[in-house]
């Protein structure tokens, strides 16, 4: 199959941008021109752009995209973000990388990677990065106190569900960093900050979301709580401009971050989150806090109110749903 495939992408491309009709790469190949009809919706559904007009042929517009930094930064909207672009095949952690140039880079700095082999989550989880999803970490250096960063992951998060939900979906936020469709999550944050005393050096989100990837590139114990862009669409997503669109909700978000109250944002966050209201319970490294989340400080931590009615707020920890309460 992979055989077949790839000699129809080489004949494509071949021929410039001039058609090949069926009849042609069919018996080139030695096979059917149904069969070369089903070779190319197989392409087209993995991002070949392929015009098919019966008279004339096949024509190849496009291959699918990766995150070439000029690719990304021709029709980006932004002030700030993606001005400068690291962009690499394949890294251990975008997080890493970014933190290595972080003091030396300007604001708005981005690492991308089309793939992590040491992707991480918080508190040295793994995070799975195969081809086809956005690995990235965004540079920034807004200058506040090292215990408003974690405000940052809900930003975050609230401009990847905003895209998201653009594309049709209804994206919720769980607290605290993940983004989730129909109750699987399809990205993760990990904010990470460098400080002196009272204000941060520089902080590095890091932004992991699944775009084009099917449920098989998600190892088997995650994929029954994971989910991709692609899987729930039905179709694949153009990363380049899901990127972009991304880049410049997360402009917008960060603007409002240094300029407003931050309630503004913590009640566009909540509105979009299914955690409010739920049971919950909240692993700490040191406790396991139970009960029921009623709200959010200003600094985005979660409230909760136990059994015995008394409400403790967590800053950080794994949060797990409890249905059967
Ligand atoms: C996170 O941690 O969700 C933060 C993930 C941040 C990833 C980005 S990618 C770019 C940048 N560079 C990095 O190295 N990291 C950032 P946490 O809340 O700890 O969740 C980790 C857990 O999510 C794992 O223990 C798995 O259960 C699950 N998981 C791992 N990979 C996944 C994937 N691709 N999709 C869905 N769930 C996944």
């Amino acid at each position: 199959m992979g055989d077949k495939r790839s000699q129809i992408i080489k004949a494509l491309k071949e021929a410039k941008g001039s058609p090949v009709s069926g009849e042609e790469l069919g018996s080139r190949l030695g096979i059917s021109r149904t069969m070369i009809w089903k070779y190319i919706k197989s392409l087209q559904a993995d991002g070949y752009e392929i015009d098919s007009s019966p008279k004339r042929g096949y024509i190849l517009k496009s291959v699918p995209q990766l995150l070439y930094p000029e690719e990304i930064q021709m029709g980006l909207k932004t002030t700030l973000l993606g001005k400068k672009i690291h962009y690499f095949e394949e890294l251990s952690s975008t997080n890493s990388t970014a933190k290595e140039i972080a003091l030396s880079e300007e604001e708005g700095a981005l690492v991308i990677a089309e793939m992590q082999k040491g992707g991480r989550g918080r508190l040295g989880r793994e995070w799975v990065s195969p081809q086809g999803g956005i690995w990235m970490s965004i540079i920034l250096k807004p200058g506040v106190p090292l215990t408003h960063a974690s405000r940052l992951t809900l930003v975050a998060g609230l401009a990847v569900a905003n895209v998201i939900r653009d594309l049709g979906l209804d994206a919720r936020i769980k607290w605290p960093n993940d983004v989730r469709v129909m109750g699987r999550k399809v990205c993760g944050i990990l904010t990470e900050a460098k400080a002196e005393v009272d204000r941060v050096d520089y902080v590095i989100v890091g932004i992991g979301i699944n775009v084009n990837m099917d449920l098989k590139d998600i190892p088997e114990p995650l994929r029954e709580g994971s989910t991709t862009l692609k899987v729930e669409l039905g179709r694949h997503v153009r990363r380049v401009r899901f990127l972009q669109d991304l880049l410049f909700e997360f402009e917008q978000q960060y603007i409002n971050f240094k300029t407003q109250p931050f309630s503004q944002i913590l009640n566009d966050w909540m509105a979009l989150s299914d955690t409010i209201g739920r049971e919950v319970k909240v692993t700490t490294p040191s406790r396991i806090i139970e009960g029921k989340a009623v709200g959010m400080t200003s600094d985005g931590a979660l409230v909760i109110k136990k059994s015995d009615n008394t409400k403790e707020e967590v800053i950080a920890g794994r949060c797990v749903y409890e249905y059967s309460k």
